[in-house]
């Protein structure tokens, strides 16, 4: 629907390398609507619970002390297929394999250091957006190009 809503962080590696507006344009440029921003210095409890499915796999340890090694962008975008259409403009997770065109494929070389997070299902997005913002850090305004976005 075009109220669904994704998250999506820019880590550290795309905030120290000034990557941010370059991620921003993309998702704006797409159609989808930032209705949630912030910069955050990850604890290692909170990125522990935002990657708790990846727990048991060999490079946990290390993507919990990347994601706490410098500031993310914490973003909430919105609109038509707001999910897949964030996983498609970041592109496969190792940047080795991911398509011209999408942030992992322009701007990365490496799985460890791959710049930007997107959930991968709705109900992982509301899940994340959950752990990541309370409800008054989340705005409502209207798009004013929304009637040229989606019917
Ligand atoms: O959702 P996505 O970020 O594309 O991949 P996940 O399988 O959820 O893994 C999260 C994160 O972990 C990935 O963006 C990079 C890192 N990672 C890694 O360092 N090495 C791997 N073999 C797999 C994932
Ligand atoms: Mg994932």
């Amino acid at each position: 629907s075009s109220a669904e809503r994704t998250y999506v962080m820019i880590k550290p590696d795309g905030v120290a390398r000034g990557l941010i507006g370059d991620v921003i344009s993309r998702f704006e440029n797409k159609g989808l609507q930032l209705v949630a921003m912030k910069l955050v210095q990850v604890t290692p409890e909170h990125a522990e619970k935002h990657y708790e499915d990846l727990k048991s796999k060999p490079f946990f340890a290390g993507l919990v002390e990347f994601i706490t090694s410098g500031p993310v962008c914490a973003m909430v975008w919105k609109g038509p297929n707001a999910v897949r259409i964030g996983r498609l403009l970041v592109g496969a997770t190792n940047p080795a394999e991911a398509a011209v065109g999408t942030v992992r494929g322009d701007l990365a070389a490496d799985i460890s250091r791959n710049i930007v997070h997107a959930s991968d299902a709705v109900e992982s997005a509301n899940h994340e957006i959950a752990l990541w913002f309370k409800d008054e850090e989340i705005t409502s305004w209207d798009l004013p190009a929304a009637q040229w976005i989606c019917e």
